[in-house]
């Protein structure tokens, strides 16, 4: 079809960026409401974070069924082989929906997408590529992401460094062998615990900079027997625990208990925190917790006085026991996120492994091949830098896409972040924006979050299809309550007692303020669609 807003530029009704869940789920729904969608995507292969996330250790957080598209056609021909996939098989997972979806007819790769900007005569957007070639389309609909842009702390010297340079988030792809070196690794983050916990065994030394405590969970991970799959499959249990995923506060298949800490005798508690953590696992013990636990100082402190007894036990270094879980916490527990393992505390225990607290000693700089604290020099031959992201607004807001005043979305966000239900942004009218700032985004299991908010998208266009509409863009009214909205839920809990970042505090100078929902998916979907009550309340329309 030809274009009308960019002269030359080919036309597509709905272009997406990225090739993830997102943006994999929308292209499904879409095309089948007749619409032509396409997906640009940065990297050469599709799997969005599973495409970049290939450093040792690299595997989900989420347990299988949930850590999928939510779609029978797929994960009937297709069964994880673990409770909690690695990176190579999610690979294949995303391998599998590009075949049987027909994806690759609807995807251009090694497209960098850097910018866009709204026409007001045609109602379309012009979306710009760092090559130089340009798309109109109708819908505009980045679907990056809240990790697409890493973060590297300043440190003097580091350009200077004689060894190898790794950040966890651009991992080379044909890998990296560590056997038998001298490794440091800046950072304890979820891409930290994983990477560590891989690598302390083979590497001769690995010194850990950390500046915070990771309050780890155990994963129990297992295979999974592909005859009890099936059976499952047959059973309809994973079509339950994906329905079940609609009812709870992050989208996994349980929710916070409905009892407060308090209300249970310290045996009857003890009891409960010992099932949560050591026998079920995985986020069981942070989201299947008691109601209370993230308001409330007294009842934290319960949590992480049980927690830290485990812990405890599974160290025996003195000072590495002090440094991973101190008597008097940093934060409040489960107000960062909790890391999954396997064996983290014994690798962190080795005699190879030195923890070095960078509170207590800073790295003042890089020299040569070492880095030095007060402790003096550490030599090695590889640096980790395991820092993490400007999270979640950084993915957008370091794009260029300007809205109807002509200001790009770091403008509109110079005084405070602003969305409308973390899905549009008023200004940028036939914009969505999937696992983004101001959603459940980082609170929540990834695939569940994009399902609703597709779900959601694929709504608002069966509708305005219907009625003839063609310019769909967020009220400043719906902009301004969903922000009050989203400080008064986040107020209410312990989060703002934690420098995470959840709330930017981790990118010096950032702004601090909540970046995630903290109200729960149920009734973030449900805000999601009464915008559309009243003759689209929430909308202007033309
Ligand atoms: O990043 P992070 P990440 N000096 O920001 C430290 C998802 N994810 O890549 O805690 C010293 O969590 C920083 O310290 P502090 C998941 O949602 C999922 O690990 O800010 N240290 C922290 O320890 C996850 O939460 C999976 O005090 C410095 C680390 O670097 C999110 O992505 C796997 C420092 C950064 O940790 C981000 O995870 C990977 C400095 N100057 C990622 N600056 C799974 O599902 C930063 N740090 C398993």
């Amino acid at each position: 079809m030809g274009s009308m807003g960019e002269p030359d530029a080919a036309y597509c009704d709905v272009l997406l960026v990225g090739a993830g869940f997102a943006s994999f789920t929308l292209l499904n729904r879409l095309r089948k409401l007749g619409l032509d969608v396409k997906i640009l995507e940065k990297g050469s292969a599709s799997g969005g974070i599973w495409h970049w996330n290939c450093y040792p250790g690299a595997r989900v957080d989420s347990d299988t069924p949930i850590y999928q598209l939510f779609d029978k056609e797929l994960w009937e021909d297709f069964t994880f082989k673990e409770r909690y996939a690695g990176w190579p098989e999610l690979r294949r997972y995303f391998k599998h929906v590009e075949k049987k979806w027909n994806i690759e007819d609807h995807t251009e790769y090694n497209k960098h997408v850097d910018g866009a900007f709204f026409d007001e005569k045609t109602h379309q957007w012009t979306v710009e590529c760092a090559d130089g070639s340009n798309y109109n389309c109708r819908w505009f609909i980045p679907c990056i992401g809240f990790a697409a842009r890493r973060y590297q702390p300043p440190i003097a010297g580091l350009s200077e460094f004689k060894g190898d340079v790794y950040h966890t988030a651009v991992w080379p792809q044909h890998g990296v062998n560590l056997k038998g070196k001298r490794v440091a690794q800046i950072g304890t983050g979820a891409s930290g615990i994983q990477v560590a916990q891989e690598i302390g065994p083979i590497v001769k030394s690995l010194t850990l900079y950390m500046r915070t405590p990771n309050f780890c969970l155990p994963m129990n991970q297992c295979p999974l027997d592909p005859k009890e799959e099936e059976k499952k499959k047959a059973n309809g249990d994973y079509e339950k625990a994906m329905e079940d995923t609609r009812k709870t506060f992050s989208g996994f298949t349980y929710d916070f208990v409905d009892k407060n800490v308090f209300d249970d005798t310290p045996e009857e508690r003890e009891k409960f925190f010992n099932n949560l953590l050591n026998e079920q696992g995985g986020f069981r013990f942070w989201l299947q917790n008691y109601k209370d636990y993230l308001f409330d100082d007294a009842a934290n402190e319960e949590v992480y006085k049980f927690w830290r007894k485990t812990v405890l036990k599974r160290i025996k270094n003195p000072e590495k026991q002090r440094l991973l879980a101190p008597e008097k916490a940093p934060h409040p527990w489960g107000t960062k996120r909790p890391s999954l393992e396997q064996r983290i505390y014994e690798v962190l225990d080795q005699d190879n492994v030195e923890i070095i607290d960078v509170n207590e000693n800073p790295i003042e700089i890089v020299e040569g091949n070492g880095l030095r604290t007060k402790k003096g020099l550490a030599e090695v031959d590889v640096l980790i830098l395991a820092t993490g992201f400007d999270s979640v607004t950084g993915s957008l807001g370091q794009l260029n896409i300007r809205g109807t005043d002509g200001g790009t979305i770091a403008d509109h966000w110079k005084d405070r972040l602003q969305t409308s239900m973390g899905i549009a942004i008023p200004g940028y009218p036939n914009m969505f924006f999937l696992y983004g700032p101001q959603a459940p985004t980082a609170f929540s299991n990834g695939p569940s979050c994009t399902q609703f908010q597709a779900e959601f998208v694929e709504e608002v266009f069966k509708r305005i299809k219907g009625d003839g509409i063609t310019r769909f863009e967020a009220t400043k009214e719906q902009e301004d309550e969903w922000c009050k909205r989203m400080n008064e839920k986040w107020d209410a809990t312990l989060f703002p007692k934690a420098k995470s970042w959840y709330s930017g505090a981790n990118i010096p100078g950032k702004r601090v303020e909540p970046l995630n929902w903290a109200g729960g998916m149920v009734d973030y979907v449900a805000a999601l669609h009464g915008s559309l009550d009243n003759d689209y309340q929430g909308w202007h329309t033309d």
